[in-house]
């Protein structure tokens, strides 16, 4: 009998090891605020991973848990420019947690730049989705000459590892996927993101590499919008044309670039709430966080507001969850470094207002 038992611990263990081996690495990294040693009172929340810097922290429910799909900052020693080139990242890992107020568990590295075929460096804002037993890790990435597109990884698990595909999504440019599934199972990617994101270099259709490394429309023209298409059905590419995402005023006129407050510049996102589809995003280099609300997934989206004041640091990226009837929001902010390019995801409780809006967020106190 103990001979049974000794094998059966022998096979356990080799099993353990062996899948050890080829899966990515999974640690629980924090209970949330421990390791914390400077004064935190300031904040609204406090970091949920505090040993490796982490950003731009898309949320969403698999088989009942919270899984993070976040950018993992990293110091590469590049100065700080208009491009971007500081935000030097080169993988991804995966986060989870059973609950809001929860452990949080690091999965390891889930894909890294030396594995995307097509990659040239910069991995920036991610994005998951599920459809038939498939998880989808969607990321932006320059190619080898050095133009933003958007790929897509494919794995049978929510925290990866992820295998990308050979080539960037066909017609894909710019960054930050945010892809929504509607209720008919129909799913869409907005996307875009200016300076860095070099979405004002983008013209029907065609890639200026000398184009402007900032807003490059006139103050009283319209402003860029941020992108949508719907997605294929076999989640690996676009069904249709690249549209604008039109935001308007109450009386129905396009945001015009001056508008820094009010206009889009990065981090879209999209949930639905009674009916409505609210479009989120980053304000033109002002970095509040704005809201806008359609009647149809492709838009226009009215304006609301701003729902969340800018956050310690120069960029501002958020998703947005329902979360056992509750809404929370996913951000980061530079609290653990107070460096630009070394940032920490955060999550705080999200209220809708019954006139539309979402009722206003101060992440500093
Ligand atoms: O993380 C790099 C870039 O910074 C993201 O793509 C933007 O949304 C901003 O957060």
């Amino acid at each position: 009998m103990k001979k049974q038992v000794n094998k059966i611990l022998f096979i356990s263990a080799a099993l353990v090891v062996s899948l050890a081996g080829c899966q990515n690495s999974t640690k629980v990294v924090s209970t949330q605020n421990s390791g914390l040693t400077k004064d935190t009172s300031k904040f609204l929340s406090q970091p949920l991973v505090t040993d490796i810097y982490t950003a731009d922290p898309s949320a969403h429910v698999f088989n009942g848990k919270i899984y993070i799909y976040p950018s993992h900052d990293i110091d590469a020693g590049i100065p700080e420019n208009d491009n971007g080139d500081h935000f030097d990242m080169r993988d991804y890992h995966i986060f989870s947690m059973d609950s809001i107020k929860g452990k949080v568990t690091d999965h390891g590295v889930a894909l890294s730049v030396k594995d995307i075929p097509w990659a040239g460096r910069q991995l920036w804002a991610p994005d998951a989705a599920f459809k038939n037993g498939t998880y989808y890790l969607y990321f932006p990435v320059k190619d080898k000459k050095d133009v933003f597109r958007m790929g897509v990884a494919l794995s049978k698990s929510p925290s990866g590892p992820f295998k990308a595909e050979a080539k960037p999504i066909e017609g894909s440019f710019s960054i930050d996927p945010a892809v929504f599934t509607d209720d008919d199972g129909v799913s869409y990617m907005y996307f875009g993101g200016i300076w860095g994101g070099q979405l004002q270099r983008w013209k029907d259709g065609q890639y200026d590499a000398n184009g402007s490394k900032t807003d490059s429309q006139k103050e009283d023209e319209p402003a860029l919008s941020a992108k949508v298409a719907k997605m294929s059905a076999d989640m690996l590419g676009f069904d249709g044309a690249v549209k604008d995402v039109q935001i308007v005023t109450k009386e129905g006129k396009l945001l015009l670039t001056k508008d820094h407050d009010r206009r889009f510049f990065e981090g879209s996102w999209m949930h639905k709430y009674k009916g409505q589809y609210y479009f989120t995003y980053s304000t033109g280099d002002t970095h509040y966080l704005a809201s806008a609300i359609g009647h149809s997934p492709m838009g226009p989206f009215v304006y609301q507001g701003t729902f969340m004041n800018p956050v310690q640091g120069w960029t501002s990226h958020h998703s947005i969850l329902e979360v056992n009837k509750k809404w929370y929001i996913f951000y980061h902010d530079t609290q653990i470094s107070n460096k630009t390019h070394l940032r920490n995801i955060k999550v705080t409780e999200l209220v809708h207002n019954d006139d539309g809006t979402i009722k206003l967020i101060e992440p500093i106190k």
